[in-house]
């Protein structure tokens, strides 16, 4: 087979193939195996119909095809140069309002404020704890001499006898009350530590102990009573005398009211200003002594017609002399006592025994 192959190619490619009709031929003597004439003929047999036939002539011009689609644009060319500045438009409107944007982030913290003002005053504080028991107080004074007894019934008429004997002389009036307790005083600082003693007595009881403490103590009040009573004396010598808790005394000095209120009151006293008869009848005692009337510590130089103490307080006592006070020539506004104990408004421009009160 493969012989016969190349036997028949040896003949079939005498001349090439040229046209797809001859290619065809070609390729079916090869399968076929058969003889093929490959020169061309000349006015030979009839060919087979539709496989032998001669090329034909070539046609005339055809007519012009229609136009192509449009080809692709070319690149831009090259930018000119620059033209003039043209001139500037007019403003535009003014646009709408934006929207609000977004939230910021948060500010850093600012510095710390100034300081607020002084606030009220706070409430009232407790009651503090009670002091002290107070020390006890001092002997009262010595109490006035007992009133004289009634006077004994006329007796009848007898013969004229001798001349008596001097009387005795009378008893001395009972002691005074015991004066008031003193106010508590303020509580003392601490002393320092002592020295350690000397080791004591073992014989005493700390109660026998305070007995002759208490002993000792008494001796040494009874003493100072004594002694104070002495100086009680001396300063009420003559002119002075003690009610309650005052000392009315006086310095036999006279003045008008401004002199003598200002000397009670450099002294650290004032003068005299009786809130009861008792010490009305102190005072009047010193008048009479002295025979001059004296000035009390009572005026109505605020408001005509109404006395007051040196303090602004409306007097609590008063003995005034029939038809006083009354204003005389419409200048009276200070107050005179007596030597009869009795007050009568007088002109404080006027002098006057001074009488202090302690
Ligand atoms: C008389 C009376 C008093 C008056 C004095 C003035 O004694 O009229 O009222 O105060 O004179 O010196
Ligand atoms: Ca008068």
């Amino acid at each position: 087979m493969f012989q016969l192959l190349t036997f028949c190619a040896l003949v079939l490619c005498a001349s090439p193939a040229t046209t797809p009709a001859q290619q065809v031929i070609q390729t079916w003597h090869r399968n076929a195996c058969s003889l093929v004439v490959c020169a061309p003929a000349e006015r030979g047999l009839p060919g087979r119909d539709g496989r032998d036939g001669l090329q034909g002539p070539k046609g005339e011009r055809g007519e012009p095809g229609l136009q192509g689609p449009r080809g692709i644009p070319g690149p831009p060319g090259i930018m000119g140069p620059a033209g003039p500045a043209g001139q500037n438009g007019s403003q535009g409107e003014t646009g709408p309002k934006g929207d609000v944007g977004e939230m910021g982030l948060h500010g850093i913290r600012g510095l710390q404020g100034p300081p607020g003002e002084i606030g009220p005053t706070g409430a009232k504080g407790d009651t503090g704890p009670q002091g002290e028991r107070g020390a006890i107080g001092q002997t009262g004074p010595k109490g006035n001499p007992g009133t004289p007894g009634p006077k004994g019934n006329q007796g009848s008429v007898g013969e004229k006898g001798a001349k008596g004997d001097v009387g005795a002389r009378g008893v001395a009036g009972p002691q005074g009350p015991v004066g008031n307790i003193g106010p508590p005083g303020s509580k003392g600082d601490k002393g320092s530590t002592g020295e350690r003693g000397t080791k004591g007595d073992s014989g005493l009881s700390e109660v026998n102990l305070m007995k002759n403490q208490v002993t000792a103590l008494e001796g040494q009040l009874k003493a100072l009573q004594a002694s104070f009573t002495k100086y009680q004396k001396v300063a009420t010598f003559p002119g002075g005398r003690i009610v309650g808790n005052k000392v009315f005394i006086t310095s036999g000095y006279e003045g008008n009211f401004d002199d003598l209120k200002q000397r009670c009151q450099q002294a650290g006293g004032q003068l005299a200003s009786p809130r009861n008869s008792a010490e009305n009848t102190a005072i009047k005692d010193i008048v009479v002594l002295y025979q001059k009337s004296a000035f009390l510590g009572i005026t109505d130089i605020q408001t005509e017609g109404t006395f007051r103490y040196l303090n602004g307080e409306t007097i609590v006592y008063s003995n005034w002399q029939a038809g006083e006070p009354n204003n005389d020539h419409n200048q009276e506004d200070c107050v005179e006592v007596y030597s009869s104990g009795k007050w009568n408004d007088k002109s404080c421009g006027e002098k006057q025994l001074i009488i202090c009160e302690f």
